[in-house]
C-alpha cells in the first residue's frame, strides 16, 4: 500500500480544492469517514465541500453539529482539483450526482476508498481492502500512514469510530478482526467517544417504536419452525411511526431462541413488505421464488399486492412445500 499512500499524499498536497463524495442512503461508516477526512483536510488549509444526493440524516447529528453535506453542490463552479470517494461500493452508488457530473468526474484525479468485497477498483487510485470491517478502520490505517496523526483531536476519532455498530455490530460480526480491535482501542487512546454511537445507534429507543415494538410481539405466532409477526397500517398509524421505525426491531427479534426463521410483514398501503431472518435454513431460495425479492447480507425481503391474512395464507403454503 506504501507506493499507492505516496501517490495519494503528493495528490492531497497539490490540490487546493477536494470534493469529498460518498453513498447514497449513507451509514455511519460513510458518513464517519467523510466526516473525518473532511475536518483532517479543512486543518490543512484545503477548500472541502462534500456532496451527496441528500442531507446528512438528522441520526448523524450527535457526531457533527454543523451540516457539511451539499446535495445542491454545483461541482463544476467548484472546479475540485482532486475527487474522494468513501465506503461506496461502485459508480452506481454515487447516483445521481455522478451521473450529472460525469464530465468532470472522468477528467479529475479520482481516489477510491472502500472495504466492500465487491468493489471493482472503479477509479484510476483505489484503496479497497475487504479486509476491513468498516471504511473508517481502512482510513484510520491510511492516516497513520500519511503521518497524519496530530490531525485526529477527540471529535475526529469518534466519527472514524462511528461504524462500531453499523458495520460490526458492536464487535459480533466475523468481519470484526485483531486489527479491528487495534484500531478502535487506538482510537479510544485519542479519546474517541466510543459509547456514544452504540447508544445513538443501538441503545436508544422512542417511546413511539417501543409502542410498535410492542404491538409486534403481541402479533407473535409460531407455525413449526417459523415465527411470523405482522404490523397493520393501524399499528404505524395509532403509534405514530413509518416502515422506517421496523428496522431494528427484526434484528432484535430475530434473536428469539427457538426459531429457524422469522418472517415480519408489514402492511404498506395495500401491498406488504415480507421480511426474513434465518439461522440455518436457506430463505434466499424461498424468497427468491416470490417477485420483487431482494436480499442484503444475512436477510431477504420480498413485496406481495395482497392483504395481511391472504399473504400470511400464501407464505405459509410455500414454506411447507420448501422446507
Ligand atoms: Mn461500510
Amino acid at each position: 500500500m506504501f507506493q499507492k499512500l505516496q501517490k495519494f499524499k503528493d495528490l492531497i498536497i497539490n490540490s487546493k480544492n477536494i470534493l469529498l463524495i460518498n453513498h447514497i442512503k449513507m451509514d455511519a461508516d460513510a458518513f464517519g469517514s467523510l466526516a473525518a477526512l473532511f475536518l483532517v483536510l479543512q486543518k490543512m488549509s484545503k477548500s472541502v465541500k462534500a456532496v451527496n444526493d441528500s442531507e446528512t440524516p438528522k441520526d448523524f447529528d450527535f457526531l457533527l453539529d454543523k451540516k457539511i453535506i451539499e446535495p445542491e453542490l454545483d461541482i463544476s463552479e467548484f472546479n475540485p482539483d482532486l475527487i474522494i470517494s468513501l465506503d461506496a461500493a461502485s459508480q452506481s452508488q454515487l447516483w445521481e450526482i455522478y451521473k450529472n457530473f460525469e464530465n468532470i468526474f472522468l477528467e479529475k484525479n479520482f481516489v477510491v476508498i472502500d472495504h466492500h468485497q465487491t468493489n471493482p477498483w472503479f477509479w484510476n487510485l483505489n484503496f479497497v481492502y475487504p479486509n476491513y470491517s468498516s471504511t473508517c478502520e481502512l482510513l484510520y490505517d491510511m492516516l497513520i500512514e500519511l503521518n497524519f496523526e496530530k490531525y485526529i483531536d477527540k471529535k475526529i476519532a469518534t466519527l472514524l469510530i462511528a461504524w462500531i455498530h453499523t458495520d460490526t455490530n458492536i464487535f459480533y460480526n466475523q468481519n470484526t478482526t485483531p486489527n479491528t480491535l487495534k484500531v478502535a482501542s487506538e482510537l479510544i487512546k485519542l479519546w474517541a467517544d466510543f459509547r456514544s454511537p452504540i447508544y445513538n445507534f443501538y441503545q436508544k429507543i422512542s417511546l413511539n417504536r417501543l409502542k410498535l415494538f410492542a404491538k409486534a410481539i403481541e402479533s407473535l405466532e409460531v407455525f413449526w419452525n417459523l415465527i411470523i409477526w405482522n404490523l397493520k397500517n393501524d399499528d404505524f398509524r395509532n403509534t405514530n411511526t413509518s416502515l422506517e421505525d421496523t428496522s431494528g426491531i427484526i434484528n432484535k427479534l430475530s434473536n428469539i431462541e427457538e426459531n429457524e426463521a422469522i418472517c415480519m410483514i408489514y402492511e404498506v398501503d395495500d401491498w406488504v413488505k415480507v421480511s426474513f431472518r434465518s439461522k440455518n435454513i436457506d430463505i434466499w431460495n424461498f424468497c427468491a421464488s416470490f417477485p420483487n425479492w431482494w436480499w442484503h447480507k444475512n436477510a431477504a425481503w420480498f413485496y406481495l399486492k395482497a392483504n395481511l391474512e391472504e399473504s400470511k395464507k400464501i407464505i405459509l403454503e410455500k414454506f411447507k412445500k420448501f422446507f
